[in-house]
């Protein structure tokens, strides 16, 4: 029987564990990624490992989430990474570098390696035919310390591409038409890999977008094989010597798969308020614009760019349309004002923002009170731009272009051409000999360097070995899809704040419940109640961290998202799941739940929990590994390593 592509990758990989869907392996991690927003939690553990130099062959710090410097806070964050990274061989990448996820696969992705990133969009590497997984910051610190990350053995899902994509209709539709098919918890527990005819029709840039947005299906990560177009991406970036071929044995089988006619897909939009929540463009059409913006980790590259300066050569974007750009990269802004894209884009009424996630976390650019604002984006949950009342949809940047022209909703495949718009072919293209943004490498990096440590940067919260009993009151009871954006909101005025935990767990829930914080802190010990997909999104630590902070023990869910829940037993937060989903319906806010011998049902395959209020019982599961167990019982993996030294 041949194998899969993820397969063969996580068998040259694999350190410990059988390799088997479901059962827990430990695989080797050849580079990790950090940014700024939870690099700061990451270096601090980092930091508090003891850790001379790093075990990676690569690992990148990247600033590119919080780089609007609105007070000292944000610019002490990243002097606090830039010193770290001097210290323990860790590059640096400078503000205005660039996207992590852009820059990465321009300057560093290596067909074939690992990559443990610290942001949910790591899986951007999958394009190259890496097998990049997202997770949470202590998870990667540990991987920089050890060279090593364990994981659940995932099946592998099988994308059957066919055909070729018709003008107007983009890698983001491919991903959009993936999420209408699966959901988003429809790659949990999975591996996305693509494969067929359809896959060389795809540019490595294209890929980058379909395996960034596999983060929404909620799967481990997605990867495309490593071909003649990879090679073509890595010798535009000046890196040919790195390209290997990779593929899936032509037998090869895979749990499940879905079959995709690239021809089929046309123009299509992720509605208000989730990014399953798929149309067609041309049933969208019509709906007045407000605000159109281009940029983020899944559409930022070259190619989309200078798709979009084609679009909007000598045209100018409607007057009553807001219209920024993010690039994704110095390089690729470089490239566009050599090649005098930049100016069709400015000449065209574009605001050119700086190369950053920006108005992605919601770092400025909100759209106004009720405004319809179409992104390129990855997420468009509820509030995320800063707006609460926003309509948020996710396109491609061909039909974000195309109705920033019209100020409409606009079907490129129906107007397109009646407006004499023709889509050129654009290669990716993007080499520049030098980024001046990369500092330091393993040769100037210097054990001696000394850690400077701003007076926002305060101890991460720390947890405490699990008791005989467990018990704490209902304190918050929240619906399905719960996201870490509900957690731990982002945006340009939490974000300075990322760095300390006991001020950002005031605004803890503050969205679904802005009294949650202070009846959490209360309580004797908390127990978050939540429904299914419970901590989608986002990979920030902050969303356990926080509530640890706040005395939560547990939280019982009818299920869990794969990074939060690591983020959960990583700060000795319970996770459990309800045996019986009805259940659910039987808790009250401030009934308290008590878990006796504690300690000892962890071994069980169920977990009885009982409600004092009622005097009810009910069932719950924790489906914990034998590491997730040492590390629950230590309170947590900082305390569970120590155990193990
Ligand atoms: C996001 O897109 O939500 C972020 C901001 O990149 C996060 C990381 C964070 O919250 O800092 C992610 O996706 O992991
Ligand atoms: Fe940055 Fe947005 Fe990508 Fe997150 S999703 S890494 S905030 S661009």
């Amino acid at each position: 029987m041949g194998q899969t592509l993820t397969y063969k990758l996580l068998e040259n990989h694999l350190v410990s564990g059988a390799l088997t869907p479901g059962s827990e392996i430990t695989i080797r991690i050849d580079q990790t990624l950090t940014q700024d927003s939870t690099g700061t939690m990451v270096y601090l553990q980092l930091e508090a490992m003891d850790v001379e130099k790093v075990q990676t062959e690569i690992s990148v710090a990247y600033i590119d989430h919080n780089t609007l410097q609105t007070g000292f806070e944000n610019a002490d964050d990243h002097a606090f990474i830039e010193s770290v990274a001097k210290r323990h061989g860790v590059v640096f990448s400078k503000p205005g570098g660039g996207i992590c996820h852009q820059v990465h696969l321009e300057n560093y992705g290596v067909p074939g390696k690992t990559l443990l990133g610290s942001d949910s969009h790591t899986p951007t590497g999958g394009g190259l035919g890496m097998i990049a997984i997202g997770a949470g910051g202590l998870d990667v610190a540990m991987a920089m310390a050890k060279g090593t990350y364990s994981v659940t053995a995932p099946k592998v899902l099988g994308v059957n591409l066919r055909g070729s994509l018709r003008p107007w209709a983009s890698a983001k539709d491919v991903i959009l038409h993936v999420l209408r098919e699966l959901s988003v918890k429809g790659g949990v527990g999975r591996i996305v890999e693509y494969f067929g005819e359809g896959v060389k029709t795809l540019s490595v840039t294209d890929r980058a977008t379909i395996t960034n947005m596999g983060a929404e299906l909620g799967a481990t990560t997605s990867v495309f094989p490593s071909d003649e177009n990879t090679k073509a991406y890595l010798t535009a970036q000046g890196r040919a010597d790195v390209y290997v071929a990779l593929e899936a044995d032509v037998d090869a089988v895979y749990d499940e798969v879905l079959d995709v006619n690239l021809s089929d897909l046309t123009p299509l939009a992720a509605m208000p308020h989730s990014p399953d929540n798929v149309s067609e463009i041309s049933k969208l059409s019509g709906i007045k614009v407000d605000q159109v913006a281009i940029g983020s980790c899944t559409n930022s590259s070259y190619s989309d760019l200078m798709k979009v300066a084609a679009i909007l050569k000598d045209r100018t974007v409607h007057p009553e349309v807001s219209f920024v750009i993010a690039p994704g990269s110095a390089k690729i802004l470089s490239k566009l004002a050599e090649n005098g894209a930049l100016k069709s884009l400015i000449d065209a009424g574009a605001r050119i923002l700086e190369n950053a996630c920006g108005p992605c976390i919601g770092m400025g650019q909100s759209p106004k009170s009720g405004a319809v604002s179409l992104r390129t984006f990855n997420r468009n949950f509820k509030g995320r731009s800063g707006t609460q009342d926003a309509e948020v949809y996710l396109v491609s940047p061909e039909t974000a272009a195309l109705s920033a022209l019209t100020g409409y909703i606009t079907d490129g495949m129906q107007d397109g051409a009646n407006l004499g718009i023709e889509l050129p072919h654009i290669p990716d293209e993007t080499f520049v000999p030098k980024s001046s943004f990369s500092v330091f490498s393993e040769e100037t990096n210097t054990s001696n360097t000394e850690v400077v440590m701003g007076p926002n940067i305060k101890p991460f919260p720390r947890n405490v070995a699990l008791g005989d009993t467990l018990s704490g009151e209902v304190v918050l009871q929240v619906g399905d899809h719960v996201t870490t954006d509900d957690i731990m909101p982002s945006d340009s005025r939490l974000l300075p704040y990322r760095s300390n935990v006991p001020y950002l767990s005031n605004f803890c829930f503050e969205k679904i419940d802005g009294a949650f914080p202070e009846r959490a802190r209360n309580a004797d010990g908390g127990v978050i109640v939540a429904g299914d997909n419970y901590g989608q999104g986002s990979s920030r630590e902050h969303a356990a961290l926080a509530p640890l902070q706040l005395g939560i023990r547990f939280v019982i869910a009818k299920s869990f998202a794969r990074i939060h829940r690591s983020n959960l037993i990583n700060s000795g937060i319970l996770p459990l799941v309800f045996e019986n989903g009805d259940d659910y319906d039987r808790i009250a806010l401030g009934a308290k739940l008590v878990i006796d011998d504690a300690r000892k049902q962890l071994d069980a395959s169920s977990i009885t929990v009982r409600n004092e209020n009622s005097g009810d019982t009910f069932v719950v599961t924790g489906g914990f590994s034998k590491l997730e167990k040492k590390m629950i019982l230590a309170g947590g993996k900082i305390n569970q390593t120590r155990e193990d030294a």
